[in-house]
């Protein structure tokens, strides 16, 4: 069957947003607004998966409700709001822990990067963080998605998620609703240049706004000598910029400051490879960040200035949070009523 098409994102009140979040997601949800009925969702709940200092989880709450609007979303067209005030997303959860497969959690990537050596320690909710994913996308059933390349394995998870509730419970789906699938097989909007962003310190780990290095990325909140300072410090190695895709072979570094700079001029990646073609890191880096500074100082500003009105972030969160539990309710509904909860 075919479902209405509608757009869900999310990003974690961890941090200051980081180039990687501004490149690999946040810029492009404004592109989908005039096209989707779009949500975008800060996701309170999945930061809690790692413990979060109460005051910080606030602020930075309030923080990616700031980014968002600072990157051109407008609440009128999109609903923004937090995932914790939407109960759906809880209640979602936890059947979909029911129907994901442990062989599943236990081929996702990310809960080994983030568990590290020390997975015994890590909180069963960090370990079933992508079922959550899963209840929020699905309880929109939203159909499309835009991440960055590093969130296209617990996608895919999704993806199997809403296939297996539909194939187990497929004789109930069909009595309440008269369909034969109830949820769609969600799909990642992943495109262009640089969609993974590497950190500045080492170009095989990703960048990431809860690094304990500040040096590691660039914030979207960082003034121009702050930037400067942090390209200028990036780790390179000594060989001047190569004319071809194959001379990036393990030169991680470079191939990351290559990607970002194509990010930011929004070209392609072997354009920019042709143009630095043997330029000496030195001379490229100035480049880089002039164009990096140009292009995020409008977004910090405005990003500073809305920061400053704390009241009108609640605002946006609370009209949206109302406007999201409208449209999960008759879905979240049907599902109880599926899997056979009386009173649904
Ligand atoms: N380095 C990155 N490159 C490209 N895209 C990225 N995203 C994050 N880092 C990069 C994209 O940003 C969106 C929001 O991410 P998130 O905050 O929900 O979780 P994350 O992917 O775990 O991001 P961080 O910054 O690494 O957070 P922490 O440090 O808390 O784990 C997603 O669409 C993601 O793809």
């Amino acid at each position: 069957m075919s479902f209405a098409e509608r757009v869900f994102s999310g990003v974690q009140p961890t941090g200051t947003l980081t180039l990687g979040n501004y490149l690999g997601a946040i810029r492009r949800f404004a592109d989908f607004q005039d096209s989707y009925e779009c949500l975008y969702c800060v996701v309170d709940m999945h930061a809690i998966t790692v413990f979060q200092d109460p005051k910080e989880l606030h602020r930075n709450t309030l923080g990616v409700t700031a980014a968002y609007l600072a990157a051109g979303l407008d609440p009128a067209k999109n609903i923004i709001f937090n995932q914790s005030q939407v109960a759906a997303h809880a209640e979602m959860a936890w059947i979909f822990n029911c129907v994901t497969r442990i062989g599943w959690l236990n081929r996702m990537t990310q809960f080994k990067e983030k568990a590290g050596k020390n997975r015994e320690n890590a909180s069963a909710g960090l370990y079933v963080y992508p079922s959550l994913m899963a209840a929020d996308i699905l309880t929109y059933k939203a159909t499309h998605v835009p991440v960055g390349e590093d969130q296209k394995q617990h996608l895919e998870l999704a993806r199997d998620i809403a296939q297996k509730f539909n194939h187990d419970y497929g004789d109930a789906i069909r009595t309440q609703t008269n369909t034969d699938e109830f949820f769609p097989q969600p799909e990642p909007l992943i495109e262009g240049p640089a969609m993974r962003v590497m950190s500045l310190r080492d170009g095989t780990k990703k960048m990431s706004k809860s690094d304990p290095s500040d040096m590691s990325r660039i914030n979207m909140d960082d003034d121009a000598d702050t930037i400067a300072q942090k390209i200028r410090k990036a780790k390179t190695d000594p060989e001047p910029l190569p004319g071809e895709a194959t001379g990036f072979i393990g030169r991680p570094e470079a191939e990351n400051l290559i990607g970002i700079y194509a990010a930011l001029a929004q070209e392609p990646k072997l354009a920019v490879v042709d143009r630095f073609a043997g330029t000496q890191f030195s001379e490229f880096k100035k480049d880089l960040t002039e164009l990096a500074v140009s292009t995020l100082a409008p977004v910090s500003d405005e990003l500073r200035r809305l920061k400053a009105d704390p009241g009108h972030l609640e605002t946006v969160l609370n009209e949206g949070a109302g406007r999201a539990a409208a449209l999960a309710a008759p879905i979240i509904a049907d599902t109880k009523a599926i899997v056979g909860f009386v009173g649904a």
